[in-house]
């Protein structure tokens, strides 16, 4: 190897970059800013919207986190301290300046260096794209974990892919959503290190030899492959005020300089060079999925990319520092999989170490088994990856060997727990046989990780218990929970500076960093000035909600209704379905003039259907098709308004979760695994209105059964009814449902489009209903009804309001990654001694 006799010599060895030294004051911006502008990006003109304004910021911004990031590299690999690579096929990450300049503290200096130029730090921001790699709560919850682990100096790096497009735009044309493509990278990611020295070749294809070794060693060989380099770009993850700065190493691929020879000698030399496309397929774009949808070959190829890029990163990076000795390898690294995408990497593990690097099967078993940790985020059996033997077979066939081992040898150990029970072993195989026989990642992923946890404790409980039930009889030891959280620099702090100043003044500062603190707002439940102030905090962000609300959709919106929101991705379990029904309630009640309204309601649904997802964009059409009547109905007044959001993201929802007053959770009981956006809301002072499902148990629990409001059955409710579930009993029964399903019957809603609700109702009517909406249709609309009332009560409201904020303190990620630290990781802090 080249590295061998490379003589390296790192900057900070000689001293440039030993201590941070750039000034973070206002005068210092200025002048990089000016630097950036004009001498690198050559510009003369600050026009506000072209990219380069921002780009400037950026820079001068990304030279403070260029110094802390190369002594955090340098502490952590001097110290040689035990890491984790958390590996995601999805990390979405969102907008980074703003969050990038409170971390470092610079955030009144910046403004105050815009400010002399006429300039406005809060446009600098807009102009920033997000970045948008992942489709919903895995992706955001892993960005998250990155913010909060940088926070709290835990030596983590983050792996993921470069998709060159992101998650799609959605627009609402006619009521239905129109996919266009997130060209993210178009003007340039400011923000990304290309690292070309440290690009790896991943190989696809080929076959798998058996060979013997110089030492008469039976071994194995990939050979006849058609490889693809490589190139990682490093994002900085700066800690909150700590100059810790983590990383983020996202994987681009690219073809290799070999080209096909044949091709080539063939004379067709720009047919050779243009086929290597297919190399640079593999990161073009994110698989927009939340769920299911398994089985296409370019999301097997991406979950196989990422893994071993990423794990021959961390073997070359150990290599590096200990030679080919692995015996302390388990006790140095551990690798943590967001749920089963990345679950190759126990096979790709294997063959590194014992093809690569010539260890024994036991011995490789051994390492993979103690380092390897998984982590599930679905109950929904569907949605549990498989994929066919025969695609591994073409595309990975030495891993499909391995996979084979790993499972031969699995099977003797169920047989010796549990002899004779074949039906186990049928149940446990890593391979599910049949016609088309598939291999299933969850137990692949079980079998070769020491920790496996779910992510509420609900969930949790229902994985030991159903999905992984073998599983945990087997080995109850591995099993934990670890219930999610956000991170409340971003969701607190950085998108309600009204509400963050608020506490602040009252609380101190400790909350950005200790979210538990929030407890003593408690004390100022009743106290009147201070809710006063809480209120027209509220009301300041329910303007600004309005005022983007209108920019994006022409309706005007008034700010003093209630504003009763939910967003997340658009999925039948998640019932927002439920939601339309019960806003064609509210309609209904107000066209019979039942004067049953006591607050005027602005009804806010929006979230994005995978493409493929038919139900999912027909109960978009159908919200579409409610509200266009609901808001243009005289009768109405201003009463009752129903909003879909377009475009649904992260920085939609940094301005959305502070102007919630309810927050809608009101999955099927046993569906969501926990959800994360319940928490921002919660944090952000809504009161949820939820099922017993996911993270709503623990919020509840936190928050006092008073303050929010439950409804809908419990997962046993759902378990016992199923099987004689009747839906059209609770229409027939319910004389409100029977009207509201009417109205919609009547065509009011569709009155030159016929049809447009037939499958959404026929959904409903099915007995084999697996979201049981009509089940919980008036116990809904009762809790509803209860939040009304008490959203009224102006003191009450305001009450709750705060006593979500002060209980919300469990769900930052800063407590998430301090349990997943003591249970699962053992890190050690990076110390700052070394500076
Ligand atoms: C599957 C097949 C092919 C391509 C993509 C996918 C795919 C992609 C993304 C499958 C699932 C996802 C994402 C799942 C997800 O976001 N789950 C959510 O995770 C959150 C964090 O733990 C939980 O809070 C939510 O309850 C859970 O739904």
């Amino acid at each position: 190897m080249a590295a061998e006799t490379e003589k390296t010599v790192g900057i900070g060895d000689i001293e440039l970059l030993q201590t941070p030294s750039l000034p973070m004051t206002a005068d210092a911006m200025l002048e990089d800013f000016t630097h950036y502008f004009g001498r690198m990006l050559g510009r003369q003109t600050i026009r506000t919207k072209s990219p380069f304004l921002y780009q400037a910021v950026v820079y001068a911004a990304r030279d403070r986190l260029m110094e802390r990031w190369a002594q955090t590299r340098k502490v952590t690999q001097v110290e040689d301290t035990r890491r984790v690579a958390y590996l995601s096929l999805e990390f979405l990450m969102g907008r980074l300046l703003r969050n990038a300049l409170l971390n470092l503290g610079i955030v009144d200096a910046t403004a105050e260096a815009l400010e002399r130029l006429g300039l406005d730090l809060e446009d600098v921001y807009d102009r920033e794209q997000d970045a948008g790699l992942g489709n919903g709560g895995l992706g955001r919850l892993a960005a998250c974990f990155l913010d909060s682990c940088a926070t709290l100096s835990l030596p983590v790096i983050g792996y993921g892919i470069r998709y060159h497009y992101g998650m799609f735009h959605q627009r609402i044309d006619n009521g239905y959503q129109v996919e266009e493509p997130d060209s993210w990278l178009r003007e340039g990611f400011p923000w990304e290190i290309e690292r070309i020295e440290y690009a790896r070749t991943v190989r696809f294809g080929g076959r798998s030899a058996v060979y013997t070794d110089a030492n008469g060693k039976t071994r194995h060989a990939w050979v006849d492959t058609q490889d693809v380099l490589a190139i990682p770009f490093d994002v900085p993850i700066p800690g909150y005020r700590n100059d810790i700065v983590n990383t983020l190493r996202l994987w681009s691929a690219s073809a290799t300089d070999e080209f096909d020879l044949e091709e080539f000698n063939a004379g067709s030399y720009a047919e050779a060079v243009a086929s290597q496309n297919a190399a640079e397929n593999i990161t073009m774009v994110l698989y927009p999925n939340a769920t299911t949808e398994n089985g296409q070959e370019l999301r097997l190829r991406q979950q196989y990319f990422l893994a071993s890029a990423s794990l021959q990163d961390q073997l070359r990076n150990w290599i590096e520092r200990h030679g080919e000795n692995f015996s302390r390898y388990a006790e140095k690294n551990c690798f943590q999989l967001n749920d089963t995408h990345p679950a190759i990497a126990v096979a790709e593990l294997m063959r590194l170490l014992i093809d690569d690097h010539q260890l024994s099967w036991d011995e490789a078993w051994a390492i993979t088994r103690s380092t390897m940790a998984y982590t599930n985020h679905t109950l929904l059996p569907e949605a549990l990856e498989m994929w066919p033997v025969e695609m591994f077979r073409r595309l990975l066939p030495r891993i499909l060997d391995i996979i084979y081992e790993i499972n031969a040898r699995f099977i003797v150990e169920i047989s010796q727990h549990w002899p004779g029970d074949n039906d186990r072993i049928q149940r446990m195989s890593l391979i599910r046989e049949g016609s088309e026989p598939m291999i299933r990642m969850a137990y692949l992923a079980i079998v070769g990780s020491f920790s496996v946890n779910g992510v509420a404790k609900l969930h949790s409980r229902l994985l030991r218990e159903g999905l992984f039930r073998d599983f945990a009889e087997m080995w109850p030891e591995k099993f934990n929970n670890k219930t999610n959280g956000v991170t409340q620099r971003r969701w607190l702090a950085a998108c309600n500076s009204g509400l963050a100043s608020l506490i602040t003044e009252r609380i101190g500062d400790g909350w950005t960093t200790d979210l538990s603190k929030l407890e003593r707002l408690r004390e100022f439940a009743d106290d009147a000035a201070f809710c006063k102030a809480w209120r027209s905090v509220k009301l300041e962000n329910k303007l600004r909600l309005a005022h983007d609300l209108e920019a994006r959709t022409g309706i005007k919106v008034n700010a003093g209704t209630l504003f009763d929101v939910q967003v997340k991705r658009i999925h039948e379990y998640k019932r927002q379905l439920l939601n339309m029904l019960h806003a064609v309630h509210l309609y209904e009640l107000i066209r019979l003039g039942d004067g049953d309204i006591v607050a005027p309601r602005t009804i806010i649904i929006g979230g994005k259907a995978a493409p493929g997802y038919v139900m999912a964009k027909n109960i978009i059409k159908c919200i579409n098709n409610v509200a266009r009547v609901i808001n243009t109905d005289p009768a109405v007044e201003d009463k009752l308004q129903l909003i879909f959001y377009p475009d649904y993201n992260v920085s939609a929802m940094e301005i959305i979760c502070p102007a919630a007053d309810l927050s809608a959770q009101i999955s099927t009981a046993g569906k969501e695994a926990s959800g994360t956006g319940n928490m921002k809301f919660m944090m952000n002072g809504a009161v949820t209105i939820g099922t017993l499902d996911g993270a709503n148990v623990e919020i509840r629990e936190a928050v006092g059964e008073e303050n929010f409001f439950l409804f809908g059955l419990t997962v046993e409710e759902i378990a016992e009814l199923r099987g004689n579930y009747n839906p059209q009993s609770y229409i027939d029964d319910d004389p409100g449902f029977s009207r509201v399903i009417a109205l919609l019957e009547s065509g009011h809603f569709n009155r030159f489009e016929p049809g447009v609700f037939d499958a959404v109702l026929q959904a409903i009517r099915e007995p084999a209903d697996a979201w049981m909406t009509a089940a919980d249709f008036r116990s809904f609309v009762d809790a509803q009804e209860a939040a009304e009332i008490a959203y009224n009560d102006v003191e009450r409201w305001t009450r709750m309001s705060i006593l979500n904020t002060a209980a919300s303190g469990r769900f930052s990620t800063d407590r998430t990654m301090r349990d997943y630290n003591e249970d699962i990781w053992r890190l050690e802090p990076i110390t700052q001694s070394q500076k």
